[in-house]
């Protein structure tokens, strides 16, 4: 997609309880700033299923997403796909298609990388597998679907499966910042389509509109059976400069922003330069404080990460939860949300003391030297 072509209008979309929405904030940052394409978010706020509750979009809010696309003169809807939104994306895509909605639907994220040939549902047009940003670009230069990487399409009514390829991975210190603002992006909340203004933020971020999701790094160092994760290559980073460069453009636009939720599946993983110098910037620079995922075994006595985990002396938070210190600006304390829960078992919570672990009577030593890709051990 070049600067010429103002006629593209995508919408990235996803389904879920709040409107944390990571994924499709990067990526719009990739197709806005990158490939020029007009990119607005559509979150839409859904309780998670539970048994007798399945998540499901009524035809009032159908309506309502199908009379904003048409609205908007939208041509693309993306949509980024956890397993629990698969089948209201299914349903949605149905009857999207069914209200004569005609633009190009394509799904990415976790579920199209698990299950590819199922995300391409009827009615949609694309799958794609792996990192996001190049099959979009791709798709947009008007590239044959034979030649993209992680591409999911039809030929001759028979489903393909492209590969996944290094070519999907691109380098984070060219990527531009992710979406993050108000009131150009939009909300489907209580059945009603309204803009993602700075008090949606507030009442439906789960931190009282003060945190910022940040990821500086993509993939991980293991390869458990059960994950799920997207990007399955070695583990790829960005310069401790571009994450500075990010944090503090949010600090600037954002004086809201009271702390920094960082989302790396292995922050800690790679060599601890990498580590002191984010730690040393982000103490003098930033100051705010965070939330970190951290992975025991990363930790070798005197490491930084030790130091961290056992004692976070280099960012102003007293332990891993992100709950302010008596005394921090904060005067609220933001209730617990899924960001203070492991996001898989490998992963340590706050739950758990730190200080025990640093007691522990065997320290792994690290398998990796970062940033270095290594591989999955
Ligand atoms: C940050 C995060 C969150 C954040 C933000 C969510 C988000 N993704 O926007 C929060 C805290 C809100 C969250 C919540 C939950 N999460 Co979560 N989360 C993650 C985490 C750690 C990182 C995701 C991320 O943003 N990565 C950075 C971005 C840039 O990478 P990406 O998501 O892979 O996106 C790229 C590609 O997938 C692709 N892509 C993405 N969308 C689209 C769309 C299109 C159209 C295209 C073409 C491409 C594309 O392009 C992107 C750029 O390359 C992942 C683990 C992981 N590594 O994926 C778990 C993960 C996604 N979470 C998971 C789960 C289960 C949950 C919860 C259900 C947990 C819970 N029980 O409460 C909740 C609820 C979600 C909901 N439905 O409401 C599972 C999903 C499993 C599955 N099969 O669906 C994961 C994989 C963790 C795991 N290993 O189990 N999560
Ligand atoms: S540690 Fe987490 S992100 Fe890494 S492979 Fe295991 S489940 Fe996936």
């Amino acid at each position: 997609m070049s600067p010429e072509s103002p006629s593209r209008h995508l919408v990235l979309a996803t389904i879920q309880e709040d409107v944390r929405v990571l994924s499709i904030r990067v990526l719009g940052g990739y197709t806005e700033g990158a490939l020029g394409v007009r990119t607005i978010l559509l979150c839409i706020v859904k309780p998670l299923p539970t048994e007798g509750n399945p998540l499901a979009l009524n035809p009032r809010e159908v309506r309502q997403i199908h009379g904003f696309l048409e609205r908007e003169g939208v041509t693309h809807l993306g949509f980024y796909l956890m397993t629990a939104g698969f089948k209201p994306f299914r349903q949605l895509v149905k009857d999207l298609r069914a209200l004569g909605w005609r633009g190009v639907i394509l799904a990415g994220g976790v579920h199209a990388t698990l299950l590819p040939e199922e995300s391409l549902v009827e009615g949609a047009d694309f799958a794609v597998q792996g990192p996001g940003e190049i099959p979009p670009k791709k798709l947009f230069e008007g590239a044959d679907p034979a030649t993209i990487p992680g591409l999911v399409w039809r030929k001759d009514g028979a489903v393909v499966a492209n590969p996944v390829s290094p070519e999907q991975r691109i380098d984070l210190d060219t990527a531009p910042f992710p979406l993050f603002r108000y009131d150009r992006d939009r909300v489907l909340l209580g059945g009603k389509l309204k803009p993602l203004s700075r008090r949606v933020h507030f009442y439906h971020d789960g931190w009282n509109g003060e945190s910022y999701d940040l990821i500086t790094s993509r993939g991980c160092l293991y390869n458990c059976a059960y994950c799920c994760r997207v990007d399955k290559g070695p583990i790829r980073r960005m310069s401790v400069d571009r994450a500075m460069r990010e944090i503090l453009e949010v600090r600037k636009n954002h004086p809201e922003i009271r702390q920094i939720n960082i989302q790396d599946d292995v922050f800690f993983a790679g060599s601890d330069e990498w580590v002191e110098e984010f730690c040393r910037r982000y103490k003098s620079e930033v100051g705010l404080r965070f939330i970190v995922r951290v992975i025991p075994r990363f930790g070798t006595p005197g490491s930084t990460t030790s130091r961290w985990a056992c004692r976070a002396p280099t960012a102003s938070t007293s332990r891993f939860t992100g709950v302010p210190r008596p005394g921090n600006r904060s005067s609220r304390r933001p209730r617990r949300s899924s960001a203070t829960r492991s996001t898989s078992p490998s992963t340590s919570s706050s739950t758990i003391p730190m200080r025990r672990r640093r007691t522990s009577a065997t320290w792994p030593r690290r398998s990796t030297n970062f940033p270095a890709a290594t591989g999955t051990p």
